[in-house]
C-alpha cells in the first residue's frame, strides 16, 4: 500500500510513518539548533519534554465538522458523516501530533452500531474514549417529551424521568467503549423573570443528578459543567462554578466541577476558580477554547494566550501541591466550534496552544515565586511569571512531538499531504457532520 502523498485505502485516509519521517528530516537541522539553545537556558529540559509528550488532549466528536451560528453554516467539505469517519479524523490529528490520543463522544449523535468494532477501530489509531456527553438540550426525532422548558429541572416528572433515563443510557454506551466519565451540561434555566422558581429548579435538578450518579460505575467520574448564559438568558440552573460545586458536593466523591473556558461572564478570573476547585478536590476536567465576548468557541489561545498560561500556572501549582499526575488526574478536552477554518487545522492549533501554555507554566520558578509572594514583592512575582510566558517554548513542544514519532510542523505537513483534498475525494464536498 504505497500511498505517496498521503493515502486513501478502504479504511479511509492514513498518514504513514515514512511521510512523517521525510517531513521531519527536512526540518531537523534548524530544529536541533533551537532545542540545543533552550537546553542551555532551561534547567531540567528533558523532564519538561517528557511531561509534554505524556500530555494528551481529547478531541470532541462535534468539533470535527464545520459549526454554524443561528444565522447560517458554511460547509468546508470532506466532513465526517459517521462515527467511523470521526475516529479516522482524530486518528489523523493524532498521527500528526501524538497529542490527541482520545475522542469524546456525544450521545445520541455518536451511537455506535457495534461498540466492539468501534473500539477496535479506535485502537488501530491509538485512540481511547474520553468522557461521554449526554444531550438533553435539544429534542431528538421521535422523542416523547420536549425539553423546551428544561430537562432535569422540568416541572413535569415524566420529562425529568426521560432525561435521567437518557443519561443512564449514555453511561451504558460509554461503559461498552471503555470511557470512565460522564459530562452533563444542562441548558436548563429560564429566559424571563418569574418563569422559574430557582430553589425548586435546583432541587429537582439535584434529585435527577442523584439518580444519574447512582448509576455510575465505581471507577467513573461525573462532571457537572456550568454555563453563565445561553440558551437561557435570564437564569441558568447550573450557571457558575459555585452552583456546580454545590451539586458536586451534595452528590458525592465521584462528582466534580468541569470548567469550560467560554462559559463565564466577561473578565471572570478563571485561574482563581481553578485554584480553589483544586483546593477543594473538586476540579474534574477542562473544556478548552477561547473567547472575546462569551461562549465564542474560538481556537484555544487565539484571543488571550496569557490567560491560558495563567490558568496552567494555577493548574500546575495546585496539582503539584496535591501530588496529582498532570497527564491523567484531570480530564483535558477541547470544546471548540469552527465556523470559517478547516476544523482539523483549527484543532491542531488548539492542541499546540494548550501544550505551549503547559510548557510555559512548567518553566515558572515556583520557589522564587513563593518567596516573592511571602515578601510582598509584587514586581518580582510579575517578572517571574512573564519571564516564563515570554520564553519561546515551541521548540520544546516540537521536540516532544519528534520523540513521540509525530511531525515537527503538523499543519505544514497536513497541507503538504493535501489531507483535506483527499477527505473531500473520499466523502464529498457537501457534507455535514452528524450532530451539527
Ligand atoms: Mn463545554
Amino acid at each position: 500500500m504505497p500511498l505517496g502523498r498521503g493515502g486513501l485505502n478502504n479504511n479511509g485516509m492514513r498518514i504513514e510513518q515514512d511521510q512523517i519521517q521525510q517531513h521531519n528530516d527536512k526540518l531537523a537541522g534548524k530544529h536541533r539548533k533551537k532545542v540545543a539553545q533552550l537546553s542551555n537556558e532551561i534547567p531540567d529540559v528533558k523532564k519538561i519534554i517528557r511531561q509534554l509528550a505524556a500530555f494528551q488532549v481529547a478531541i470532541p466528536s462535534w468539533a470535527l465538522g464545520t459549526g454554524g451560528t443561528r444565522f447560517g453554516r458554511f460547509s468546508g467539505g470532506g466532513e465526517p458523516g459517521t462515527l467511523e469517519e470521526k475516529i479516522e479524523d482524530v486518528g489523523l490529528l493524532h498521527a500528526l501530533n501524538q497529542s490527541s490520543g482520545a475522542i469524546s463522544l456525544h450521545i445520541p449523535w455518536d451511537i455506535p452500531t457495534s461498540a466492539r468494532k468501534i473500539k477496535a477501530l479506535a485502537h488501530e489509531h491509538g485512540l481511547l474514549f474520553d468522557a461521554v456527553n449526554s444531550n438533553t438540550f435539544q429534542d431528538q426525532p421521535g422523542q416523547k417529551h420536549s425539553y423546551k422548558f428544561g430537562s432535569l429541572q422540568h416541572v413535569n416528572e415524566k420529562v425529568r424521568k426521560q432525561a435521567i433515563d437518557h443519561n443512564i443510557e449514555v453511561i451504558k454506551q460509554g461503559k461498552a467503549l471503555g470511557s470512565h466519565s460522564l459530562t452533563v451540561w444542562l441548558s436548563d434555566g429560564s429566559s424571563f423573570p418569574g418563569q422559574l422558581n430557582f430553589r425548586k429548579a435546583f432541587e429537582r435538578t439535584l434529585e435527577g443528578l442523584r439518580e444519574i450518579y447512582a448509576a455510575l460505575p465505581s471507577n467513573w467520574k461525573l462532571f457537572v459543567e456550568y454555563k453563565a448564559f445561553e440558551p437561557n438568558f435570564y437564569s441558568m440552573t447550573v450557571g457558575d462554578w459555585g452552583q456546580s460545586l454545590l451539586y458536586a458536593n451534595k452528590l458525592g466523591p465521584k462528582a466534580y466541577t468541569l470548567v469550560d473556558l467560554g462559559h463565564h461572564l466577561p473578565n471572570a478570573n478563571i485561574e482563581q476558580i481553578v485554584s480553589l476547585l483544586l483546593m477543594e478536590k473538586k476540579l474534574g476536567g477542562f473544556h478548552f477554547n477561547d473567547s472575546k465576548y462569551g461562549d465564542d468557541d474560538l481556537t484555544v489561545g487565539s484571543i488571550n494566550p496569557y490567560q491560558l498560561f495563567l490558568i496552567f500556572n494555577e493548574l500546575i501549582e495546585g496539582m503539584d501541591a496535591r501530588g496529582m499526575n498532570h497527564a491523567t488526574d484531570l480530564g483535558w478536552m477541547i470544546d471548540t466550534s469552527h465556523t470559517i477554518k478547516d476544523p482539523l487545522e483549527d484543532l491542531l492549533q488548539s492542541v499546540e496552544a494548550i501544550k505551549i501554555a503547559y510548557a510555559q507554566a512548567l518553566l515558572v520558578d515556583r520557589r522564587e515565586l513563593n518567596r516573592a509572594q511571602e515578601n510582598n514583592d509584587v514586581a518580582r512575582a510579575q517578572e517571574l511569571l512573564q519571564h516564563a510566558y515570554r520564553t519561546d517554548v515551541r521548540p520544546l513542544v516540537a521536540e516532544a512531538r519528534l520523540q513521540s514519532g509525530a511531525a515537527l510542523q503538523p499543519i505544514e505537513l497536513f497541507r503538504a499531504l493535501s489531507v483535506r483534498k483527499q477527505l473531500i475525494a473520499e466523502r464529498g464536498v457537501k457534507t455535514k457532520a452528524t450532530g451539527l
